[in-house]
């Protein structure tokens, strides 16, 4: 059986930090880069900080692993760089777009998981298969790892931006931008079957042609991503640790608490369990002024209180 626990939470750490720019108002896509189990770099969407529009999450984050690189006498130049990232696979929150793929290719990445497609500038499959044709060494792509979290961070943004909305109603939000989810990914544009089953494993098979169906950690099991995250691999980044150092306002804790309940579960059928409350970008502030105390059960330690059943079927939060 593939457990895919693992790529669940090394994205769940890009899922927190997406939506920790989601929290300052930027486009909630994030990243991280990981070697041999171990987080090296870090990257949120600073378009609107910086004020500059090349600043996605994936230079961020290269960037910070040149400079590691360095740090760690390895040699981060020309030529080298290739050999560097050998062993690097970018977790990141939204297919790669046009750019950011093209520049993957050029460092030599040895593989990218994202959670949803990018509609509109994919750079993988969803309109150019970038990461397979074109100058640069070819890499294999994975997606649908925390796709309808990722998705769910972005239509906050999209609610946040627009005024004119009307204010979702936390219980049974069914749409939270007024629209159902897209259909889930479809494969064949960035991997062939082969490939497919050697990441998601045998018993993944039909979903390499399906619809509605997500990609679970463990085959015909559901989760939610309370139960995915790593608080102690989370604290452990220092990049993450330093985001609270200029805040000291709020807390690392408290995030969890509300990020953990900003997501849906999904069920043991692979299918989106909407019967559970969540929280949306509009109840984040009056979490952060305490009124939100009502709106969660504050069972120790609360963050965790989502939970499989027995036979892995329902999510009781
Ligand atoms: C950019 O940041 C400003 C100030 O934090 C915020 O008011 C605005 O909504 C943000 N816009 C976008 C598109 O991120
Ligand atoms: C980053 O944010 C900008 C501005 O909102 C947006 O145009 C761009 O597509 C975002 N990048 C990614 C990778 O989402
Ligand atoms: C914007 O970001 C790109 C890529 O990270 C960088 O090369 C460029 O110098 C930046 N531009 C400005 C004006 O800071
Ligand atoms: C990548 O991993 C292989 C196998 O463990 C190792 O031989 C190689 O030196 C690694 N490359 C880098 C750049 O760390
Ligand atoms: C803003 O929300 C209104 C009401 O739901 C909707 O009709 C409109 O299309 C939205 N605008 C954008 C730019 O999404
Ligand atoms: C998620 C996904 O794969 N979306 C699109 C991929 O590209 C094809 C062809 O452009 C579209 O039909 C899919 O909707």
């Amino acid at each position: 059986m593939t457990d895919l626990t693992i790529e669940f939470s090394n994205m769940s750490l890009a899922l927190f930090l997406a939506f920790k720019a989601l929290l300052s108002n930027e486009t909630p896509v994030a990243c991280i880069l990981v070697e041999d189990d171990k987080v090296i770099a870090v990257g949120y969407n600073g378009t609107n900080k910086t004020l500059n529009g090349t600043r996605h999450a994936e230079f961020e984050a290269i960037d910070q692993a040149l400079r590691y690189f360095a740090a760690n006498k390895r040699h981060a130049a020309g030529e080298d760089v290739v050999k560097e990232f050998a062993n690097v696979t970018l977790y990141v929150t939204v297919e790669p777009c046009i750019m950011c793929a093209s520049a993957l290719r050029q460092i030599g990445l040895k593989k990218v998981v994202f959670g949803c497609a990018n509609e509109r500038f994919g750079g993988n499959g969803t309109i150019l298969k970038i990461h397979q044709d074109g100058p640069g060494q070819p890499y294999n792509s994975f997606g649908g790892i925390l796709r309808t979290e990722s998705i769910q961070l972005l239509r906050n943004f999209y609610i946040q931006e627009n005024t004119s909305a009307p204010v979702p109603k936390i219980k049974k939000n069914k749409d939270i931008e007024g629209k159902v989810f897209p259909p889930a990914i479809h494969y064949e544009n960035y991997v062939n079957n082969d490939i497919f089953l050697s990441f998601y494993g045998e018993e993944r098979a039909p979903l390499f042609a399906e619809e509605n169906r997500e990609i679970t950690p463990l085959p015909n099991q559901g989760y939610c991503v309370a139960d995915i995250i790593d608080e102690e691999k989370l604290r452990s980044v220092p990049q993450i640790q330093e985001l609270y150092n200029d805040e000291p306002s709020s807390s690392l804790s408290d995030d969890l608490t509300t990020f953990a309940n900003t997501f849906y579960p999904i069920g043991k059928d692979g299918t989106i369990d909407y019967d559970k409350e969540i929280l949306t970008v509009q109840d984040f502030s009056k979490r952060q002024n305490n009124e939100m105390i009502s709106k969660l059960d504050v069972d120790e330690p609360d963050h965790k209180k989502c939970k499989l059943t027995s036979d892995g079927q329902a999510v009781q939060c």
